[in-house]
């Protein structure tokens, strides 16, 4: 994905109004927003348009697409109507119902992001038993993007030998999950970054620090 900025902001504050005000502390700082289930869930689908209109930047749809292909369809369909630019999907499903979700987003001259291997502890106990099996299907169905996680450096960085330097990683668990960002970003394209910016007093100093960590 042409992402320039290194960090994607995690927007998961329920409240729309705030959500934005949060957003344009950190505006000079990013270039694509992460959205998930907490804001879309609590503001609708048309929390993409908001976004859009108050800022020049990408749209990541967080909803780990799951589902069977034709349910999969649906839900891109929708996701990507209204107006995020990619969404991210599930591996685990198999490659049926990742490949439904790639041909919509193809159609739309979208994206799609595959998840290999989450951040939290919990991944452990069956997800990272199958993880690089994930990453090379991914590569089989020639998918580009994925999300892998920054908390476990040496899984990130065995799903980058995986899926190639050519691939785009994206990489959630910084800050409060306990992710370095410069670590992560020896091997992932960017770093994925919500409570520790935006439940920040300063959210736009957290941020500021957190590019001059990397820089
Ligand atoms: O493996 C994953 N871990 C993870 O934290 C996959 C994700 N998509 N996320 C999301 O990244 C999570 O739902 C949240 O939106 C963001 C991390 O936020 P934070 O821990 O920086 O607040």
């Amino acid at each position: 994905m042409n992402i320039k900025n290194q960090i994607i902001l995690a927007m998961d504050i329920m409240d729309i109004s705030q959500a934005i005000e949060v957003t344009k502390k950190v505006a000079p700082y990013i270039d694509t927003i992460k959205i998930g289930y907490p804001l879309a869930l609590s503001a609708g689908l048309g929390c993409f348009s908001k976004f859009k209109e108050n800022f020049d930047f990408k749209i990541i749809a967080d909803f780990k697409v799951a589902d069977i292909p034709s349910t999969n369809e649906m839900i891109c369909e929708a996701t990507l109507d209204a107006g995020a630019d990619a969404v991210i999907v599930h591996g685990f499903v198999g490659s049926d119902s990742v490949s439904a979700c790639q041909k919509v987003a193809e159609e739309k001259g979208k994206e799609i992001f595959v998840l290999t291997e989450m951040s939290h502890p919990g991944a452990e106990t069956f997800l990272q038993s199958v993880a690089d099996d994930i990453a090379r299907m991914g590569v089989d169905l020639g998918i580009k993007n994925y999300v892998a996680p920054s908390t476990r450096l040496d899984r990130l960085s065995e799903i980058r030998n995986i899926v190639g330097k050519d691939s785009f990683i994206i990489s959630p668990g910084v800050g409060t999950q306990g992710g370095d960002p410069a670590q992560t970003l020896q091997y992932a394209d960017a770093i994925i970054v919500g409570r520790s910016i935006y439940m920040a007093k300063d959210p736009e100093n957290a941020a500021a620090n957190i590019i001059k960590s990397i820089k």
